[in-house]
């Protein structure tokens, strides 16, 4: 048996060799990783001696060759095939081996020129790939360091692959030269041309819109079903997940994750990385039934649950401080879906070791203070599916301070009111439109969400907190769109607030100005809609 190896990333190939070469199997190789088997003591055959050809053009071409395309293609059982391969002197090559030129993680790098991109895209790799696959019933073709142990286990065992693993690894080839063209595709069709970008530094301006194939994309695992039973689901993730993304996360414990529990724990994960103090969020069917900051993950945590005890049974927790064994303790005595956290003290793994189907999620954050989108762990792009079309805009990252709000009423929030409003209007943001948020003392006070009316929103409020046992004096309301009539502004100054931030905007802007003085409250207004469908 023959096998050819040629690798860009190297990890473990040497002992996937070594192997190779102790099941009696002969080695072929190119350049770079011909060498590396040659230091390793391995006895190699590089290709350019099978092709009598060297190695040219920068390596530009390598393989490409019919010694190497006819040995691979060949098949076996077709007499005419092998008589071929004998009249010119041609071996079969019955395994490949090939990672690709790392194309992916060139453009990934944020001064990468397009000559750097454009020598990383591998020609000859994929063409072996796609020759080696097309053959799968005559070679095996691996893609992937992951495979290797899978290979080598069947043939130890039987010194051939079956016909399924082939199979198997000729799908997979595909999908990864599939996914390696929609990279390249998306990257040059986000380059608008110019004529600077004949030279050799050019890093190129790229358009966020162009290109969005299922290129940048790769498959994270099938998920048992869908939103409901009836529906298939997958889960996939970014090629390159910015740091403190929920795909980053390792699952230390619990059930399979399902589709909806994916969903609103990223929700909660999405809310919980924007707070720098103790934050504990709370979802519920992708909205928030819950968000406290407190001195530690058990306060913020015990203030989060008090606002909708009710809501919260079956919830998706996250908090962005280590899990304590205070806080598990807690958190243990309601029923829990999932639970986030940075991490987990041992004390906190015990706690929940009893309660085996808790899925336990320790996802890193990202750090504060980072400069991209990437860096701060956010999306640049935004995708949702339409009927026969995808509407795709940039993320809502924006955030406010101080200094852009402005206070439109007589009276002027207190210092508290304002930390509250602030703090109102972090968590409207993560609640579905219309949205009407009630917070105070670092707390959601009642939360309204997904009303078509914002009228609704606001009594569903206020009724939420009646029902915890929560009083509404003094609290700060965020609405995450202007208020069009004055209506929805007495509905929650009846309610109790004494402060409300909105965006403005509104024909009836003075009218609700005009209404705030007159019940006396303070109303400031943010200059941007945080709209969430
Ligand atoms: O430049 S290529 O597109 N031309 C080729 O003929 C060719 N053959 C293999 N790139 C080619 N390769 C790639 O070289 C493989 O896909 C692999 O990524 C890499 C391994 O090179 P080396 O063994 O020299 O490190």
């Amino acid at each position: 048996m023959n096998a050819l190896l040629s690798v860009s990333d190297k990890t473990g190939i040497v002992e996937f060799a070594q192997t190779l070469h102790a099941l009696g199997i002969k080695l072929l190789s190119t350049g770079g990783t011909a060498r590396l088997l040659q230091e390793a003591g391995l006895p190699v055959t590089e290709v350019a001696e099978v092709t009598q050809f060297p190695e040219m053009l920068d390596g530009r071409v390598k393989t490409l060759h019919p010694k190497v395309h006819g040995g691979l293609l060949a098949r076996r059982a077709l007499p005419e095939h092998m008589a071929a391969l004998k009249e010119h002197g041609i071996d079969t090559i019955d395994l490949l081996v090939v990672n690709l030129y790392p194309f992916e993680a060139t453009v990934a790098k944020p001064r990468c020129t397009l000559a750097d991109a454009i020598e990383n895209i591998d020609i000859g790799g994929p063409a072996m790939v796609r020759s080696a696959a097309k053959n799968w019933q005559d070679v095996g073709v691996l893609t992937d360091a992951s495979q290797y142990p899978a290979v080598l286990e069947e043939l130890k065992a039987n010194g051939k692959l079956s016909d399924k693993l082939r199979f198997a690894l000729s799908v997979a080839a595909f999908n990864r030269v599939a996914q390696y063209d929609g990279a390249i595709s998306d990257y040059l069709s986000s380059v608008t041309f110019e004529a600077e970008q004949l030279s050799e530094t050019y890093v190129p301006q790229r358009s966020l819109f162009a290109g969005q194939s299922n290129g940048i994309f790769t498959k994270v695992q099938d998920l048992r079903y869908g939103e409901n039973s009836h529906q298939q689901a997958a889960l996939y993730r970014d090629l390159y997940p910015a740091p403190g993304s929920l795909v980053t996360g390792v699952q230390l414990q619990g059930k399979e994750l399902s589709y909806n529990n994916i969903a609103d724990a990223d929700a909660a994960w999405e809310c919980i990385k924007t707070f720098e103090a103790a934050a504990c969020v709370i979802v519920k069917h992708a909205n928030p039934c819950g968000v406290a900051v407190g001195l530690d993950a058990l306060g913020a945590y015990t203030k989060a649950f008090q606002t909708d005890p009710t809501s919260a049974f079956g919830g998706i927790i996250a908090l962005n401080r280590t899990l304590d064994g205070a806080a598990a303790a807690q958190i243990s005595k309601q029923f829990v879906e999932v639970l986030m956290a940075p991490d987990f003290s041992p004390e906190a793994l015990e706690v929940f070791k009893a309660k085996a189907n808790v899925r336990l999620l320790k996802i890193a954050l990202p750090a504060h203070g980072g400069k991209t989108d990437w860096e701060r762990g956010r999306n640049a792009m935004d995708a949702k599916r339409i009927g026969s079309g995808l509407l795709l805009q940039t993320a809502d990252n924006h955030e406010i301070s101080l200094i852009d709000l402005k206070v439109v009423t007589k009276k002027q929030p207190t210092l508290e009111e304002m930390e509250d409003l602030l703090f109102a209007w972090k968590v409207a943001k993560y609640v579905k439109s219309n949205a009407i948020v009630f917070c105070k003392g670092g707390m959601t006070m009642g939360v309204g969400a997904g009303q078509m009316s914002r009228l609704d929103s606001a009594r569903i409020a206020s009724i939420k907190a009646q029902h915890a046992g929560l009083s509404l004096q003094g609290t700060a309301v965020a609405s995450d769109a202007f208020f069009p009539f004055r209506d929805g502004l007495d509905v929650v100054v009846d309610a109790g607030a004494s402060c409300v931030i909105q965006p403005g905007g509104s024909m009836r802007d003075q009218e609700v100005i005009a209404a705030a003085d007159e019940r006396g409250v303070a109303m400031v207004f943010s200059g941007v809609r945080h709209f969430r469908h």
